[in-house]
């Protein structure tokens, strides 16, 4: 039988579970991520089970998210990020080294394994044919722990490249045309595999940014070829051992297949507030900028800021705005230094920030009062940029650049240049003398983990009840992001270990009374529409509400990641049989569940308007168990 890129690595690493699509299937899983916004719940949780030990291939710790270090409460999270990681055989990156996902293909990604990350956005791996999820932080510390991942079997989507990209066009123009198509939900449920003559086309740090902001689409990755392109890559970076081919097979099949033509894609924007509301840029164009960002994960490679660097070469930035880059790894640095790169974007007037996501996270860098940010990054919700009234474009590298140029949005094929063509160095100048590499089991029994008073130990919750009771504490519209329910920025991220204390800003962008509600009510639930909890892995949107007593979340539909954080942390996830309840329900309504042993439909009894309706759920018997035991990690602790 013939199969795709994504049907192997299912049948390679597949330990239980019927390989039909839609039906839960458990996969071993041989690397795994964190960064260290995530990741310090992550390690509480792995000591909670108790494993001395991990049992992946290779785990790394991170650190990129949180490095402003404001107060100790960031550099107490440091300690104990690369302590915890000394003593359980993970490798630490430390902070300065660069964003996880740009050091993971640089250093560890390999063709044909499979990885989770407790970040969205681990599918980056996917440009060089790794088969890379993103998790929340429970699961990966799960797979550390030698546990298999649960996803439900996906649909893949074969996506179809053809032809050549033009002059000035580049790989994040391809993901904003998949977006123009599939929207921010069209890939929940699929794998986006890439195939076709274009492919060849496309570096893998190309390919990376294409797998990268495919998360934007809510598939469950994405996923490109391993070819001669990848060894080449491969090769630069000192690692062509670990290379291997992958392909689909002559004839392979797709759930479903989306042809884009390369040479007819053209310089794409996604506007304000989601990654799936494209325009050409061409259609933008003249429209008055004050901030351009360019780096993240999606844009931050070599080949994307020595073309940035190439634009702005012997000329300066408009006065009207400012230009901030963060750089997405120290490799990337060194060669931007060596090729006196970085002369040419500081002498343009570009501030260089550190090796870090920066103020794609909102550390730093917050736009102005109704500022336009024209910015290389994949997230652009509202709020995210740590300015409410901010208007945040998405767009490519080159269209970054020429927009700093000129201080009003512009189309870089506008620019009287020639295109600077950016191929990566033969060899990348290597040094991995910011990763610290495990001890030996025996020497690691010596090391101590240092815990400062920001760490508050991991909060524990009781069974579910049979019939739930309470309140509509918050009633909300579709595509509720992550974002929205627990924001980040510099004011926030610092309480991610601690969970008290970050309960406090839960929706804060919606309804910065929603904490106090929820506590002065008991608890309650809350009504969504489609897509909620669309964007990051961060658990603490699930577990920060569950602190404050949420025991159900009603909705049209959810995002993958978000559904699995909360049975993890035991609200229940409740589905509309009948949309059109949704419309019947209104804040402050007083409702009661009969959720049983939640394996069967539950009947919804809304006491405030006098009306029965039905939900739904998506859960297996696991997720039914797990769930009315009060969340996951009492069952991982007894099945380890
Ligand atoms: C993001 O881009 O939203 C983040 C910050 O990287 C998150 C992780 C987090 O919230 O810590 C993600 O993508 O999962
Ligand atoms: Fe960091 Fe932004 Fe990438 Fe998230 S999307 S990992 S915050 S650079």
């Amino acid at each position: 039988m013939t199969q795709n890129i994504t049907q192997k690595i299912i049948e390679t690493h597949h330990v239980e579970g019927e390989l039909t699509a839609g039906s839960e299937i458990a996969l071993k899983i041989d690397q795994t991520l964190t960064q260290d916004a995530t990741g310090t719940m992550a390690y509480l949780q792995l000591e909670s089970i108790n494993v001395p030990w991990v049992k992946t291939e290779l785990s790394v710790s991170y650190v990129d998210h949180n490095t402003l270090q404001g107060d100790f409460r960031n550099a107490d999270d440091h300690r104990y990020l690369q302590t915890v990681a000394a003593k359980h055989g993970v490798v630490f990156s430390r902070p300065g080294n660069g964003i996880c996902h740009q050091l993971h293909i640089e250093r560890f990604a390999r063709p044909g394994k499979t990885l989770i990350g407790s970040d969205s956005h681990t599918p980056t791996a996917g440009g060089i044919g790794s088969m890379a999820m993103g998790a929340g932080g429970l699961d990966v510390a799960s797979a550390m722990a030698g546990m298999p991942f649960r996803i439900k079997y996906p649909k893949v989507m074969g996506i179809e490249l053809t032809g050549k990209l033009q002059k000035w066009v580049s790989a994040k123009d391809v993901i904003l045309e998949v977006l123009r198509h599939t929207d921010v939900k069209g890939g929940v449920g699929y794998v986006l595999e890439y195939f076709g003559e274009g492919v060849k086309t496309l570096t893998v740090p190309d390919r990376a940014t294409i797998t990268n902001m495919g998360t934007e689409t809510g598939c469950t990755t994405s996923i490109f070829p391993s070819d001669e392109i990848t060894k080449a890559f491969m090769e630069a970076e000192n690692r062509a051992d670990q290379w291997i081919e992958l392909k689909a097979d002559e004839g392979a099949t797709y759930d479903e297949i989306l042809k884009i033509n390369l040479s007819e894609v053209e310089p794409l924007a996604a506007c304000p507030h989601s990654p799936g509301l494209i325009k050409t840029v061409k259609e933008l164009s003249g429209m008055p900028v004050n901030q351009v960002g360019i780096g993240s994960c999606t844009n931050s490679s070599y080949r994307d800021l020595k073309i940035s660097a190439e634009i702005l070469k012997d000329k300066t930035i408009s006065e009207k705005l400012h230009l901030v880059m963060n750089p997405g790894s120290r490799q990337v640095v060194s060669h931007l230094i060596k090729e006196l790169s970085l002369n040419d974007l500081i002498a343009s007037g570009a501030r260089i920030l550190e090796n870090a996501c920066g103020a794609c996270i909102g550390m730093g860098a917050a736009p102005s009062t109704d500022a336009v940010s024209v910015r290389t990054y994949n997230r652009n919700f509202l709020g995210r940029s740590g300015t409410k009234s901010a208007q945040v474009y998405l767009v490519s590298p080159e269209t970054a650049a020429a927009t700093a140029l000129t201080g009003v949005f512009t189309d870089p094929r506008t620019l009287n240049m020639e295109y600077p063509e950016i191929a990566f160095p033969d060899k990348f100048d290597l040094n991995d003398n910011m990763f610290i590499f495990p001890p030996s089991p025996e020497d690691a029994k010596n090391i101590t983990i240092e815990r400062g008073p920001n760490i508050a130990p991991l909060p524990s919750f009781n069974p579910l009840e049979d019939v739930l009771g309470g309140k509509v504490i918050l009633k909300v519209e579709d595509n509720i992001t992550t974002d929205h329910i627990m924001p980040a920025g510099a004011k926030i991220l610092p309480l991610r270990s601690n969970i008290p204390e970050i309960s406090k800003y839960v929706f804060e962008v919606v309804d910065p009374k929603f904490p106090d509600r929820a506590l002065e009510n008991g608890g309650g639930f809350i009504v969504g529409g489609d897509n909620y909890g669309q964007g990051s892995s961060r658990e603490h949107a699930a577990l920060a509400p569950k602190y404050l007593g949420i025991s159900a979340v009603i909705v049209k539909s959810f995002a993958r990641i978000h559904l699995a954080n909360l049975v993890n942390f035991g609200i229940v996830p409740l589905t509309f049989k009948n949309p059109s309840d949704y419309d019947k329900i209104e804040q402050g309504d007083e409702l009661s569940l009969e959720i049983g042993d939640l394996t069967s439909e539950v009947t919804m009894t809304n006491k405030s308007k006098n009306f029965t309706a039905v939900l739904q759920h998506s859960l297996s018997l696991l997720d039914s168990q797990i769930l009315k035991a009060g969340g996951k990690l009492p069952w991982v602790k007894k099945q380890i």
